[in-house]
């Protein structure tokens, strides 16, 4: 791990105030990706979720999990989510997040985004059980794929390529301020697994 690998990206929230990306884009070995992403994608027991709209049921393009203490849900998109228990090896993972970023997570959205016809549509992590300032950080493990921000009202957008093993971490107020996605690839047959850690109390 390079600490001086680190790179701060401001990101105006109001004329008034600011907030900042934090981007680790080596944070793991390629070594230590290449087995979390394997493992992931073996022993995670994905999700295929769809939403209703106007009445019919449509497959979200991705797969999914979501880890955090059993008995507790979290719903997005009328998508209600059953916590499974984190397996050793997550929450090392979420433990090592937590020291590098000196934020708290108890909870991982995890996606499996299969090739390039998977996404992840514009939307902020602003569900009201994770606070009112939800601080955000996301491991990319795969083929590198685009992560685009764009602010509610000025419409100015950013975007971040992330790398195999590079952990990303969304400031306090950008949910309030910014949206973001991972928009689809044409002809992109690599899969890439993501692990937003997120705090609930
Ligand atoms: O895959 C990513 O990098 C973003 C995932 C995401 O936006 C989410 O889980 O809310």
């Amino acid at each position: 791990m390079d600490l001086f690998d680190h790179q701060v990206i401001p990101l105006a929230l109001t004329p008034e105030r600011d907030s900042a990306i934090s981007f680790w884009p080596n944070w793991l070995s390629g070594k230590d990706a290449d087995d979390l992403l394997r493992k992931s994608i073996e022993t995670i027991d994905w999700r295929a979720d769809s939403i209703r709209i106007v009445g019919k049921q449509i497959p979200i393009p991705r797969l999914q999990q979501w880890f955090g203490q059993p008995g507790t849900s979290y719903t997005y998109s009328n998508i209600c989510l059953q916590a499974v228990g984190f397996p050793d090896w997550i929450d090392l993972i979420r433990h090592n997040v937590e020291s590098q970023t000196g934020a708290a997570f108890n909870r991982a959205l995890v996606n499996y985004y299969r090739d390039g016809s998977d996404s992840v549509d514009w939307h902020a992590d602003d569900e009201p059980e994770l606070g009112s300032e939800p601080i955000i950080a996301s491991l990319s493990l795969g083929v590198e794929r685009v992560f685009q921000l764009r602010h509610r009202l000025t419409k100015q957008r950013i975007s971040i390529s992330l790398p195999h093993g590079s952990l990303l971490m969304m400031g306090a107020g950008i949910q309030n301020y910014w949206q973001h996605r991972i928009a689809k690839v044409a002809n992109l047959e690599e899969p890439r697994v993501n692990f937003t850690f997120r705090y609930m109390s």
